[in-house]
């Protein structure tokens, strides 16, 4: 008898052949009447597969008694209440360390498209308007300016080690000091007022909610520029898109909003503004490798009752698992 699991949102073609050839999988995206589902399947599902922004919603959690395991594809794991899974004793597991790269990339993409106008003056050729009005208007250079980084995490540290490149002067944001060679600042409003790009790659959840407030765009200023690759939540978006309005603000490269997958319509106008769809991680390689990962966490577990990256918070239970 195979171990049955609940998967919620979607999976490629490679994680589903894995993910049936051990498990009896039960697709959510299938089940029409949930309540009725639950009564005739809900005890016998002991893991769960999830991403980043589906997490696991509490109702679901509180429907599945015999919940084991939780493998969530993604690092960020904020839509998954890991206060309830351990006192449940479910161990939930995340995807850290193998999208670091493409992360990064993204978030270095994001500066470089908005501070050299990319959206703009593609459009400048496409428009006929290079023929028509000459060169486009000159863009800022990324090269030696002072980036403040929100989270030296993996994805963070990541980031900082690729602008070194273009010779940026380094300094970060978190809230223990790390041993690295970079600027260490306790207090977020003084680092944006002294830098000219600020970019966001902390988790989610309460700890980060809203850190980037009207205070600290407002120091990053006129000239400064967000970059957003953590969370929605982690800006105040009412405030990023009045900030942006009125000019106290420069510039914003946005991969991530509060109400995905819907953006402020306000942003959509500006010329200031470079937004992605949440894509930093999707790259056919780093998505191989999230997928790989996530399953292999699920068959490790019903194969030897170990997991390979348990979220922190329940790693004392994936040792005694
Ligand atoms: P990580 O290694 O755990 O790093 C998180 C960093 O954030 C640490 O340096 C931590 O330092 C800092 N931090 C946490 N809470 C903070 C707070 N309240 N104030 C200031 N700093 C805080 O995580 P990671 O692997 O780098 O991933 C970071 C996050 O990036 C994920 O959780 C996810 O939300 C986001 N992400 C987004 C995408 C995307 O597609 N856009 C893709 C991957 C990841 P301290 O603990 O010392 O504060
Ligand atoms: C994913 C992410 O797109 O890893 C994360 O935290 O935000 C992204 O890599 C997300 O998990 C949705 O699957």
């Amino acid at each position: 008898m195979k171990p049955e699991m609940l998967l919620i949102g979607g999976a490629t073609e490679r994680m589903l052949s894995k993910m049936n050839a051990v498990f009896q999988v039960h697709m959510l995206s299938e089940i029409e009447d949930f309540d009725a589902w639950a009564s005739a399947h809900a005890e016998k599902i002991t893991a769960v597969a999830t991403n980043g922004h589906d997490g696991v919603k509490p109702e679901i959690m509180a429907a599945l008694p015999n919940l084991k395991i939780i493998s969530c594809y993604g690092v960020g794991y904020d839509a998954i209440d890991t206060g309830v899974c351990v006192a449940r004793g479910i161990i939930a597991t995340h995807t850290p360390g193998v999208l670091n790269a493409d992360v990064a990339n993204l978030a270095v993409l994001l500066m470089l498209a908005s501070s050299r106008c990319l959206i703009r003056d593609d459009l400048w050729v496409r428009s006929g308007n290079w023929a028509k009005n000459g060169n486009a208007p000159l863009t800022r250079s990324i090269e030696n300016k002072k980036v403040g980084i929100l989270g030296l995490g993996r994805i963070g540290a990541e980031i900082a080690r690729k602008l070194e490149v273009f010779g940026c002067d380094i300094s970060y944001h978190t809230r223990t000091q790390k041993e690295v060679a970079y600027t260490y600042y306790d207090d977020l409003e003084t680092m944006a007022s002294d830098v000219d790009y600020l970019i966001a790659i902390t988790p989610g959840g309460p700890a980060t909610h809203k850190l980037i407030n009207r205070e600290v765009m407002n120091a990053l200023g006129s000239e400064g520029t967000l970059i957003n690759v953590a969370r929605g939540s982690v800006v105040d978006e009412q405030e990023l898109v009045l900030a942006l309005q009125e000019g106290r603000l420069g510039f914003a490269g946005l991969d991530v909003f509060e109400h995905e997958p819907n953006a402020p319509e306000a942003l959509f106008e500006m010329e200031n503004v470079v937004l992605t769809p949440h894509t930093a991680s999707a790259t056919i390689e780093t998505r191989q490798a999230m997928g790989d990962l996530t399953v292999e966490n699920l068959i490790s577990f019903f194969e030897n009752g170990t997991v390979i990256s348990p979220v922190p918070e329940c790693a004392d239970l994936a040792s005694i698992a």
